[in-house]
């Protein structure tokens, strides 16, 4: 049996303590309200006296414990890589409290922690040249969890090549790009203000103007006011033919009206990914026409923690390719990567500016990949 008393402050510490020193089987025998020992304790508030046994004999409770140590020892000696430093936990105890056989252990203890941080001083090298590569991944915006899954991927090359050449190799391999053609029916759907209507804008200039492609336009956003006559204005300029679908019904209209045509570029309303309701709504237009392409489109400046939200809540629309905009609103790039792997489709093509047709760039896999890396710059 061995009966021990703590002086503590409340009951939450004195458990701690007992169940670290006694073990689970201990008991409370009594617990009181005293004053502090010494002179001072007496203008203090009152502690509390605890006692507290666990009916095991001591060398039985030695012997655990230096078994412990002694297999613990064993897995040192075999310099199995440790994880965390725990070389600062401090074993202190009053000196009048250490007999002779606890001190062979606080001994044992102290050669533990000593050997815990010769190891880890051993293995900071390659933890500091990892984290160093990975820290470059997060700096440029990747995220954290998939900046560690390129360095690991990167580490298991075996090819005599730089460290930067395997994160490359390991990143390309993560891009898609999409090859699919603009033509027939084509929708674009995203969350609100990314650029979608001016996005539409700019592909028609582009395939109207500089390809010679029969466009029309169609919207079905009548819910944000100007909406209309956004897109309105710039079919004028082009001179192609818009419509505007306030129903289903009207969908079919439109789309049979503009059946000779070669593309068809459908604007749908700004959507919050929280709203099932509303992108329910917005599928049920989509359904109705069978679109040959739908792009999720989204900003290279959407918060991180937000992109695999929209990505969720627009899979309802199975959209096959991704649109990202707004590249030059920032200054790290890892937001593509984080967005591409989030939706897990293509990259169709990236917007860099407010002006119409011109701002937007068919990007190859190298030129995304600099991007991602921080090797180049959209001004
Ligand atoms: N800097 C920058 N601004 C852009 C880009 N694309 C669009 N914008 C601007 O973003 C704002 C919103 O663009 P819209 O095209 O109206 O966005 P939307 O997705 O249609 O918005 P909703 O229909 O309200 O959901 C406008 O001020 C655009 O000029 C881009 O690539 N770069
Ligand atoms: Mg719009």
């Amino acid at each position: 049996m061995i009966i021990k008393k703590y002086i503590v402050n409340n009951m939450n510490e004195a458990m701690n303590r007992i169940r670290y020193e006694l073990g689970a089987d201990a008991v409370i025998i009594s617990q009181r309200k005293i004053k502090k020992p010494g002179f001072k304790g007496i203008f203090m508030p009152k502690v509390i006296e605890v006692t507290a046994a666990v009916d095991r004999n001591k060398n039985e409770f030695e012997n655990e414990m230096k078994s412990s140590i002694d297999a613990i020892k064993k897995v040192m000696e075999k310099k199995v890589p440790v994880k965390e430093n725990k070389a600062n936990i401090e074993v202190v105890k009053p000196k009048e409290e250490i007999t002779s056989s606890e001190s062979q252990i606080l001994k044992q203890m102290q050669e533990m922690k000593e050997m815990i941080s010769k190891l880890s001083e051993g293995n900071k090298d390659i933890s500091n040249t990892k984290s160093e590569l990975q820290i470059k991944l997060e700096n440029n915006d990747i995220r954290e969890e998939l900046a560690s899954k390129i360095v690991t991927k990167a580490s298991l090359i075996e090819e005599d090549v730089s460290e930067e050449v395997k994160i490359k190799k390991i990143i390309e391999g993560m891009i898609k790009i999409s090859d699919s053609e603009m033509k027939g029916i084509v929708v674009l759907a995203g969350p609100t203000g990314v650029g979608k209507t001016t996005t539409i804008a700019k592909l028609a200039g582009r395939l109207a103007l500089v390809e010679k492609k029969k466009v029309g336009l169609i919207t079905i956003d009548t819910y944000r006011i100007g909406a209309i006559e956004q897109l309105n204005t710039y079919a004028d300029i082009m001179n192609i033919p818009f419509k505007t679908v306030f129903s289903v019904k009207d969908m079919e209209n439109a789309i049979e009206s503009m059946k000779d045509l070669d593309v068809i570029l459908i604007d749908t309303t700004g959507r919050s990914s929280k709203n099932l309701m509303q992108i329910a709504e917005l599928k049920s237009f989509i359904q109705k026409v069978s679109p040959d392409n739908i792009y999720l489109v989204i900003s290279s400046t959407t918060k991180d923690k937000d992109i695999d939200s929209i990505v969720e809540g627009y899979k309802a629309l199975n959209f096959n390719n991704v649109i990202i905009t707004k590249l030059d609103e920032t200054t790290t790039y890892g937001s593509i990567l984080n967005i591409l792997e989030s939706a897990g489709k293509p990259l169709s093509f990236i917007t860099i500016g407010q002006n119409v047709p011109e701002d937007f760039k068919k990007v190859t896999i190298d030129e995304v990949c600099k991007l991602i890396l921080g090797e180049d710059f959209i001004c």
